[in-house]
C-alpha cells in the first residue's frame, strides 16, 4: 500500500514535468519572466493537482470576476470571492455576468459537466487568468476555496497587505470522497454568540466542510428559543458548564435563522441537535411535567455526564414527553431548511430498554412527520429507526479490537443493529475525530478519556475502516452505508487547567479562542480525511502542506495551536529541553524502559511516553547530550564505534565525546543529529517498529531527518 502510494506520487510528479516542459521553455525565453512560483500546498489535497511552470495570474484593480451565468447562486459565489479578496488586496473586484469567458479575469463557470457532481470542480490558472468550472454554484464555491490557497498567505489578512497577488499556475481537478463532511459545535456546554458561530463557519468552509452540527441542548443549557415553551430559554439557558445566572445565552428564532442563512451562503447545511432522553437537565429544569415528580430540577452548571433522563416511567409522563418533543421538533424543523434533525440518544445509563425505545419512537415520529431525516448518536441503533437514518459513530480503538471476539462491545452491537436497519453512518471515532480531546499532556483545555489526539492521529485513519478490526478487515459498516465524517468539538472543559475542575480564578477563553485552538490544525486534517481519496493521503506529505497553512491562519487572526509534529514555518524550536523525536513516523524508543547499559535503542510508533522522551542539554562545544527520560542514561554509540552501521545505545552518562551529538537544523523544522565522535548521523535503519537506530554517513535521506518537538 505504501509502495503504491509512493508510486502514485512519482507518476504525478512525472506528469508535471512532461506537461510543464513546453511552458517553461516559453518562459525562459522571456528575459523579464519571474522565477516560477513555489508549488502550492493545498489542504485538502485535490484528487489531481498539477503545479505548472511559468508565471501565474496576478490580480490587479482591473481584474474582473466573470461569472458565466445570470443565476443568483452562481453570481453570489462571485460576490463572495470579491468580498474575501477585498480586505487584503485593497481591490474591489467587479463581479459581472458574461456569456463568453474573457481573458485576464477570474472566470467562474457553473456550466461544467454533470460528472463533476454537486461539489466537484476543475481549476486552471496561468498568466492569462483563472478558470473555475463546476456543475452548479456549490462546486464553484468549493473551487474558490482552493483558489484562495493558491494566493499568498497574506490574502487572508483582514487589513491591507502588500501583494503582488499572484495565483500559482496549476491544473486541478477535484471532487470529494464523502458527501457528508461535518463539524459539531457544543453550544450547550459553552454558548457561542452568533458572530462567533459565523466566524467558525467561515473557518470550516475554507477547508470544504459542508455541514455544521449544532449541539443545541444538554444538561448545562438549552440554546434554541421555542415560542410555545418560553421557560426553556428563560430557565434552561441561564447556565453553561461553569457559569450560572446568565441571560441571553441562547439563539432566538431570528438568531438561528441568521446562522442558517450564513451557513447556506457558504454551502453549509445546519444540523440541529435536540439531545434526549439523557442530557436533558436543562429541559427538566424548565418544564416540571417532564420530571417523574412533576417538580422542576434546579438548573445545572456542572461537569458530569449521564445525570438526567426524561420521565418515561408511566403512560402519562411518556405522553407528556412525546407532546413536548413534537412541539420542539416542529419549531426546530420549521426553522431548518436542511434535511436532518439530530435526536441525540447518547449516554442514558438510567433508561430501561423500553423507556429508551419509547423516546426514540416519539422523537423519530416527530421528525419524520416534519419530513426530516433522523440523525442520532450510534446508541440510536438499539431502537427501531427508519431506514436511511444517519447514525453518528463515536466508538474508539477498544471497540474495533472487540470486533469478531466473544465480547464485542455494546457500541459494536448498536452499529450492527443500525446497519441491519439500513442506517447510514457518519464517522466520528472519538480517538481521531473528537476535537475536545487534548493534543497531548500539555494541552490546557479539553479531556483525554479517549486518549490524546495529536495531529497525526486526527489525520491517520480511514473512515472505511473506522468500524473494522485493527488490521483493517471485517468492517461492520459496508462502504455504501458510510455517508462521511464529522469532527466533534465538545465543550465540557473549555478552560485552562482542565485536568481538574475549575476554581474561581480559572481562566476561560472566549468560545472562539477555545474552538480555534482545538480545531486548528486538527479540523483541516479531518476535512482532508473526508475529502481526499485514501490513496492520495500520506502523513509525511500532509504535515508539510499543513505547515504552510499556518501563515494563513496567522494572517487571518486564527488562534491556532502550532502543535508538535508539524514543521510550522517561522516557529523555531528550542532544542534545549525534553523532546519527542521522530523520523518516518517513528520515534527512538528505549525498549521496555530498559535501564541496562549498552541497551540498543529502537524505533517505534510515537506515543510521547517517558521512554520516548529525550532531554537535550547543550554542552560547552555547542553539541548536546541526549538523555532518555526513563533510564536517565545518555545516548551513545555501541562500543564507541566510528563505523557506519553501529547501533545507538544508552550508557551511563560520562561526558565523553561519544555521548555528544551535533544537532543541525534543516529546512521544515527537521534536523540531522551527528555523533561528535564519528561525525556520522543518526539514521533509522527502517521505518518499521523495532528497527534499529544506527549511525551512518549523511546522505540526506528522509530517515536521517529528525523532527525534535
Ligand atoms: C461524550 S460523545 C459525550 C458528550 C461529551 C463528550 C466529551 C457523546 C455522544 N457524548 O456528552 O461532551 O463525551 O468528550
Amino acid at each position: 500500500m505504501r509502495w503504491l502510494r509512493r508510486r502514485g506520487r512519482c507518476l504525478a510528479a512525472l506528469a508535471t514535468v512532461v506537461l510543464a516542459l513546453p511552458l517553461s521553455a516559453t518562459v525562459s525565453a522571456a528575459a523579464t519572466a519571474p522565477p516560477p512560483a513555489a508549488p502550492s500546498a493545498l489542504v485538502p489535497q485535490p484528487v489531481s493537482h498539477l503545479p505548472m511552470a511559468g508565471r501565474g495570474f496576478t490580480l490587479t484593480p482591473r481584474t474582473r470576476i466573470a461569472v458565466l451565468s445570470k443565476k443568483p447562486t452562481a453570481l453570489g459565489v462571485g460576490t463572495y470571492l470579491a468580498k474575501v479578496l477585498a480586505p487584503a488586496t485593497g481591490h474591489t473586484l467587479p463581479v459581472v455576468a458574461v456569456s463568453r469567458a474573457p481573458k485576464q479575469a477570474v472566470v467562474l463557470d457553473p456550466n461544467g459537466p454533470e460528472e463533476l457532481g454537486a461539489e466537484g470542480y476543475t481549476l486552471s490558472s496561468d498568466r492569462d487568468g483563472v478558470v473555475v468550472r463546476a456543475h452548479g454554484a456549490e462546486g464553484l464555491f468549493r473551487g474558490v476555496q482552493t483558489l484562495r490557497q493558491l494566493l499568498p498567505a497574506a490574502v487572508e489578512s483582514p487589513t491591507r497587505a502588500p501583494g503582488p497577488w499572484t495565483v500559482s499556475p496549476v491544473r486541478i481537478s477535484d471532487s470529494p470522497r464523502y458527501a457528508y463532511r461535518g463539524v459539531m459545535l457544543d453550544v450547550a456546554r459553552r454558548f457561542y454568540p452568533v458572530a462567533q458561530v459565523k466566524r467558525y463557519i467561515d473557518q470550516a468552509a475554507a477547508y470544504k466542510i459542508n455541514t455544521l452540527h449544532l449541539h443545541l441542548t444538554d444538561d448545562q443549557g438549552w440554546r434554541i428559543a421555542i415560542d410555545a415553551i418560553p421557560e426553556l430559554t428563560k430557565v434552561g439557558a441561564s447556565t453553561q458548564s461553569g457559569f450560572t445566572h446568565g441571560s441571553g445565552w441562547y439563539y432566538s428564532a431570528a438568531d438561528y435563522k441568521e446562522i442558517v442563512a450564513y451557513a447556506q451562503s457558504r454551502f453549509m447545511t445546519v444540523v440541529p441537535e435536540i439531545d434526549g432522553p439523557g442530557h436533558t437537565r436543562a429541559a427538566l429544569a424548565s418544564v416540571p411535567g417532564l420530571n417523574c415528580d412533576d417538580k422542576a430540577k434546579p438548573p445545572y452548571s456542572g461537569f458530569d455526564v449521564g445525570i438526567s433522563l426524561y420521565c418515561l416511567e408511566d403512560e402519562r409522563h411518556t405522553a407528556d414527553t412525546t407532546r413536548f418533543l413534537r412541539t420542539v421538533i416542529k419549531a426546530v424543523a420549521k426553522l431548518t431548511p436542511g434535511p436532518y434533525i439530530h435526536l441525540g440518544g447518547d449516554e442514558t445509563p438510567q433508561a430501561t430498554p423500553s423507556q429508551y425505545a419509547a423516546y426514540v419512537e416519539a422523537a423519530t415520529s416527530a421528525a419524520t412527520s416534519r419530513k426530516k431525516t433522523v440523525m442520532g448518536w450510534h446508541q440510536l441503533g438499539q431502537a427501531a429507526i427508519p431506514a436511511g437514518s444517519l447514525m453518528q459513530y463515536w466508538g474508539e480503538e477498544g471497540d474495533r479490537e472487540s470486533i469478531g471476539t466473544a465480547d464485542e462491545t455494546e457500541t459494536i452491537g448498536f452499529v450492527r443493529s443500525g446497519v441491519a436497519q439500513g442506517a447510514k453512518f457518519v464517522m466520528s471515532p472519538s480517538d481521531h475525530a473528537y476535537l475536545d480531546m487534548k493534543y497531548d499532556v500539555s494541552t490546557p483545555y479539553g479531556l483525554s478519556w479517549s486518549g490524546y489526539v495529536p495531529v497525526q492521529k486526527s489525520y491517520e485513519w480511514d473512515p472505511a475502516k473506522a468500524t473494522a478490526k485493527p488490521d483493517g478487515t471485517g468492517s461492520i459498516v459496508p462502504a455504501g452505508q458510510i455517508a462521511g465524517v464529522e469532527a466533534a468539538l465538545w465543550a465540557d472543559r473549555a478552560y485552562e487547567g482542565s485536568d481538574a475542575l475549575p476554581t474561581p480564578t480559572t481562566r476561560w477563553p472566549e468560545p472562539h479562542a477555545y474552538a480555534e485552538y482545538m480545531s486548528f490544525p486538527r479540523l483541516p486534517a479531518l476535512a482532508e480525511v473526508g475529502w481526499t481519496p485514501q490513496s492520495a493521503r500520506d502523513w509525511q506529505d500532509f504535515r508539510r502542506r499543513l505547515a504552510q497553512q499556518g501563515p494563513r491562519w496567522t494572517a487571518a487572526g486564527i488562534g491556532y495551536h502550532p502543535a508538535p509534529g508539524v514543521p510550522w514555518p517561522g516557529v523555531t524550536k528550542v532544542v534545549e529541553g525534553a523532546h519527542s523525536v521522530e523520523t518516518g513516523g517513528k520515534s527512538p524508543d528505549n525498549p521496555g524502559g530498559s535501564t541496562t547499559d549498552g541497551a540498543a535503542m529502537v524505533l517505534w510508533a510515537p506515543n510521547r511516553g517517558r521512554n520516548q522522551t529525550w532531554t537535550f542539554t547543550k554542552q560547552s562545544d555547542g553539541s548536546y547530550t541526549i538523555i532518555n527520560k526513563t533510564s536517565g542514561k545518555c545516548l551513545d554509540v555501541a562500543n564507541g564505534s566510528r563505523s557506519s552501521g553501529a547501533a545507538a545505545v544508552q550508557r551511563t552518562c560520562t561526558g565523553e565525546i561519544g555521548q555528544r551529538w551535533k544537532v543541525t537544523p534543516l529546512v521544515d523544522g527537521e534536523h540531522t543529529i551527528a555523533s561528535a565522535r564519528s561525525g556520522l548521523v543518526l539514521t533509522a535503519a527502517s521505518a518499521t517498529d523495532g528497527a534499529k537506530v544506527i549511525q551512518q554517513k549523511a546522505t540526506g535521506t528522509a530517515l536521517q531527518r529528525w523532527t525534535v518537538d
